[in-house]
């Protein structure tokens, strides 16, 4: 079974975006696993943006996600990774397909209102980030069996 780090970016906590978003993993049949309402600080930042390190937008990017509280969180579920990413949409919000977040809410590519990882590499390593191992909850997802 695959998990996967989300995180709903300060532009969607002020939107008021979290039960949006949130719902649509619940209603898609994904288990979550762990969940923090948290400020990210610029050390974090930099460790979860560090491939970016460099580029133009990168320093604009540390300063949108340190901003304000973020709602991170970890899902679990067979392909969790590509079925959240493909649910998330293009990173340009002009080219999110109809029906994904980052189409219905979003207008730039800046201001995208979630990360999901892309792949179990990073999905391992953004969750270590993020969360200590005791805070990834272990439970049995009763509906499991019907998704
Ligand atoms: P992803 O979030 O769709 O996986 P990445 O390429 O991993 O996209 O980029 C990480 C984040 O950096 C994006 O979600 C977006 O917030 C920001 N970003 C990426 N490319 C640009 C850009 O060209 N201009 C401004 N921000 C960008």
């Amino acid at each position: 079974m695959e998990r996967t780090f989300l995180m709903i970016k300060p532009d969607g906590v002020q939107r008021g975006l979290i039960g949006e978003i949130v719902s649509r993993f619940e209603r898609k049949g994904l288990k979550l696993v762990a969940a923090k309402f948290m400020v990210v600080s610029r050390e974090l930042a930099e460790t979860h943006y560090a491939e970016h390190e460099g580029k133009p937008f990168y320093e604009p990017l540390l300063n949108f996600i340190t901003a304000g509280p973020v709602f991170a969180m970890v899902w679990q579920g067979d392909n969790v990774i590509a079925l959240t990413r493909a649910m998330i949409g293009k990173t340009d919000a002009v080219d999110a397909m109809p029906g994904t977040i980052r189409s219905d809410f979003a207008v730039h590519t800046n201001l995208n209102l979630i990360h999901g990882s892309d792949s179990p590499e990073s999905a391992a390593r953004e969750i270590a980030n993020f969360f200590a191992p005791e805070q990834l909850v272990e439970y049995e997802h009763t509906v499991q069996r019907w998704i």
